[in-house]
């Protein structure tokens, strides 16, 4: 039997990370020949919720879960992991700014990116959830001077599978007959999702919809979908959320399909003109446990103001939080 990979969530006792902990350890994410461990990280105050998840686990019984450790300390969280999923966040609360909301979750992902820094594997790769998603990668990344910027990433790929579910509903066909989706940018309202370049089953999207409903109904609705599903749930998206997890991380370390390609946000390269310093949605190819920004698109007019304004927004949030970012 292959080792365990071990993967770290934090929030585990959040409504994602509910959601996320039994995928893992179900074999979702790695597959069916893969055990893994869980090393859960909460804040001290959430303990006690999160030794019931531990107990809910074990009462599973999953073959492919070699061990849960529950944890309040960042440094045994960490402790040679292989992925960390950061979902653990301040939230919004009543009366608060969006620059505060920035500021206090700046500084809960530049001490994890240290931890992880000082106590993960080598190879760690991570994935940042926790809002403001795109701009807490950049801060943990900054924090992580040993380890490469192509290990930390943030997700868009919930917003990639909305898109795909809503064009599929459009179009009277299956998710899985889409190719090519892409989400640019923050994952914010001015995320901008472009099935310019979408196929399904092979042929191009523009046979079956126009660009009027793509701009006047599909952009807003996968733009507000948080939104709406607050307004029906009264919560926000955690299922779907921790899905996009899997989704995520799945790709990740094995790879995308070879006709197609995946959302993810991560360090920008100077790829479509964007600016280096931001954490930004691309599409992209994974193949051996790395991934690759598609080369070679063409964005029209209409959808390069979309990136800049996007792009626009990052360097804002940048400048909120640039004393937490050590020059690397
Ligand atoms: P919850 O409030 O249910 O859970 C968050 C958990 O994190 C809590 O249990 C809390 O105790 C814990 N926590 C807080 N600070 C921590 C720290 N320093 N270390 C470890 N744990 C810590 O929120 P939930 O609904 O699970 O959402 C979590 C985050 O995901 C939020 O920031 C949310 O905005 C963000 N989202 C991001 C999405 C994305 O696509 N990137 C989509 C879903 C979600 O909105």
């Amino acid at each position: 039997m292959k080792p365990a990979v071990k993967v770290t969530i934090t929030g585990a006792a959040g409504h994602i990370g509910y959601a996320l902990a039994f995928r893992v350890a179900s074999g979702d994410m790695f597959g069916q020949d893969q055990p893994v461990i869980l090393r859960l990280l909460e804040i001290p105050q959430a303990i006690s919720s999160l030794n019931g998840v531990g107990m809910e686990l074990e009462d599973c019984a999953f073959p492919l879960l070699h061990d849960i450790v529950l944890t309040d300390d960042p440094s045994i969280g960490f402790r040679g992991t292989d992925y960390a999923i950061l979902i653990g966040a301040k939230p919004r609360s009543k009366g608060m700014e969006r620059k505060d909301l920035i500021t206090e979750n700046a500084k809960i992902f530049s001490n994890q990116g240290k931890s992880i820094n000082d106590h993960a594997s080598p190879d760690v790769r991570v994935l940042v959830v926790g809002n403001p998603a795109n701009t807490n990668a950049l801060i943990a990344a900054a924090n992580a001077p040993n380890l490469k910027l192509s290990q930390f990433t943030a997700m868009t790929r919930l917003d990639h599978n909305r898109a795909l579910g809503q064009l599929a509903n459009k179009t009277n066909s299956l998710v899985s007959d889409i190719t090519r989706m892409t989400i640019w940018g923050n994952h914010s309202m001015t995320q901008y999702p472009h099935i310019d370049n979408c196929q399904i089953n092979g042929k191009p999207v523009f046979d079956l919809v126009n660009q009027d409903w793509a701009i006047d109904h599909f952009i807003p609705r996968i733009q507000r979908r948080g939104a709406e599903i607050i307004e029906a749930r009264g919560l926000s998206s955690a299922a779907s959320a921790a899905d996009a997890v899997v989704d995520h991380v799945h790709d990740w370390a094995l790879g995308t399909r070879d006709d197609d390609w995946v959302s993810m946000a991560v360090h920008s390269d100077g790829s479509y003109g964007i600016d280096e310093g931001v954490v930004f949605s691309f599409p992209v190819k994974c193949k051996n446990g790395e991934y690759e920004i598609v080369q070679g698109l063409e964005p029209d007019d209409f959808s390069i103001a979309r990136l800049k304004a996007s792009e626009k927004e990052l360097l804002e949030e940048r400048k909120i939080i640039e004393d937490l970012l050590p020059n690397r």
